[in-house]
């Protein structure tokens, strides 16, 4: 008997594959009433259902667990079933274990979902029936089928610790920040969680920038810093202007590019190098990099009003990310407004607010983590706000031509239910 751990996406689509195969599973959720409940029933699915607090009476007779992501590993469940010796597996492993096209797999603290993507979007460019999945949004369970001759997969840390067995045609480590410090005992847990998607690699893909990284042996690499000799793909930034050359042969620039910022071009050498190990034309990842226009919540241009721009970069929910998105529009607006704030994870927060006093006009501040962000910024000015909306007008008040920035830096769960809705209301408020 299987065991199905968690009654959100990730299970949803472990019981629609077990039921489709015969397969007889059990699942369960530690609470009363998980959101999609009623899906389950609708699809039959919940018939063999335990809801509400863990207890150990659910491992008997169960060979394996598919655990769901967002269960910690320092959840009583799991915890038992590890002293049983019941083998613990997340989606992952189990998709590996039927899919029969390549998979990339792309993990990272910030990035991950942008470079994904890309590469899927590259792939579909190049005429593959390319599956874009994992944890950006569509469960891996969800996007198997026969059809599919490229599988790219966004991969979390959390699904990475639920994963012993993967064969990836070629994986990355995008970068490595802190973040999810709350689930992991130190940063270097954290940093061995992302790792260990190396030696599931057939070709390790490197991001020389990144020192974290940088020193493990490489099958390919890229990197924007002078490491131009070792990898595929490179760039050349002169004047702000960044091109970009397969070896010798010149690509496109950066002025022909929809998306913004040194991350960003970051992300396009790294889209291009996975590609490029799918075998996916020079051709076809041209176009699809210069079609690209990233993705909702990403220092996403929203609208110009009076003479200021918008930009709603929602899913920045750690400090690097926001320091990211401060250092790309500040190389294009001399005046910035920021928008911060919810619930702070636990980083040190010190170098953003140090570059928020350096590079931003004034910040407004936002959620639970408002006052103690208050009481740490220093050299420009601070307001809090009570909405999103209140933090908007008194945003305004603050530039007559340069930008407004909303990058919490923070978790959305204290005003929103997840970094979409915050986004989403950010930009109904401008239209
Ligand atoms: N649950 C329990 N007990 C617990 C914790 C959770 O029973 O202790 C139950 C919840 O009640 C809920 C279910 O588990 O019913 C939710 O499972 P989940 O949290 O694993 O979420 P899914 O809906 O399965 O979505 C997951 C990823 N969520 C997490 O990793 C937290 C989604 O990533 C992913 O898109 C989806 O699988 C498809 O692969 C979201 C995410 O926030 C976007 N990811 C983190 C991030 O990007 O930072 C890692
Ligand atoms: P992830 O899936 O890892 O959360 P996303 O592509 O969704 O990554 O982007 C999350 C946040 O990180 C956004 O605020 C985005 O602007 C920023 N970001 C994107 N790429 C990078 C990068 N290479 N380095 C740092 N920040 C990035």
């Amino acid at each position: 008997m299987k065991l199905i751990l968690g009654m959100g996406l990730t299970g949803l689509s472990v019981a629609r594959f077990f039921k489709n195969q015969q397969v007889n599973y059990q699942i369960a959720d530690s609470r009363q009433s998980p959101p999609l409940l009623d899906t389950f029933i609708a699809e039959g699915l919940a018939e063999d259902c335990q809801l509400g607090s863990w207890r150990e009476s659910l491992l008997e007779g169960v060979e394996e667990i598919i655990v769901s992501p967002g269960i910690a590993m320092s959840e009583e469940i799991v915890i038992w079933a590890k002293a049983k010796d019941i083998s613990l597996i997340g989606d992952i492993e189990l998709f590996s274990r039927y899919a029969d096209a390549p998979i990339i797999g792309i993990s990272g603290s910030n990035g991950k979902s942008t470079v994904t993507q890309l590469v899927g979007e590259m792939g579909i460019a190049a005429g593959k029936n390319a599956a874009i999945c994992g944890n950006i949004g569509t469960p891996v369970m969800d996007a198997l089928n026969d059809d599919v001759d490229l599988y790219i997969v966004e991969l979390s840390s959390y699904q990475l610790d639920y994963t012993n067995s993967l064969d990836l045609l070629a994986g990355l480590v995008l970068n490595i920040t802190p973040d999810h410090l709350d689930r992991y005992l130190s940063f270097e847990a954290y940093i061995a969680s992302k790792i260990s998607l190396y030696q599931y690699c057939q070709n390790k893909v490197i991001n020389l920038d990144e020192s974290v990284t940088s020193g493990i042996v490489w099958d390919c690499c890229f990197g924007l810093e002078a490491h131009n000799q070792k990898c595929e793909f490179r760039v050349e930034t002169d004047q702000g202007i960044t091109t970009f050359f397969n070896r010798s042969d010149t690509l496109f620039s950066s002025e022909s590019l929809k998306i913004v910022g040194k991350h960003n071009m970051s992300n396009i050498l790294a889209a291009l190098t996975l590609g490029y190990l799918a075998g996916l034309s020079n051709k076809a990842m041209v176009q699809a990099a210069i079609d690209f226009k990233g993705l909702p919540h990403r220092l996403e241009w929203v609208v110009n009003i009076d003479g200021v721009d918008f930009f709603n970069d929602s899913k920045s929910t750690n400090a690097n990310s926001t320091i990211t998105a401060i250092n790309a529009l500040s190389e294009h607006y001399s005046s910035l407004v920021l928008i911060a704030g919810g619930i702070a994870k636990k980083e040190d927060y010190s170098v953003m607010f140090e570059l928020i006093g350096d590079k931003a006009e004034a910040v407004v501040l936002i959620g639970e983590a408002a006052e103690s962000f208050a009481s740490s910024i220093t050299n420009c000015v601070v307001e809090i706000a009570q909405s999103m909306e209140q933090a908007l007008s008194i945003a305004k008040c603050y530039t007559a031509n340069g930008a407004i920035l909303l990058s919490p830096a923070c978790a959305s769960f204290d005003m929103y239910e997840d970094f979409n809705a915050r986004g989403e209301d950010f930009k109904r408020l401008l239209a």
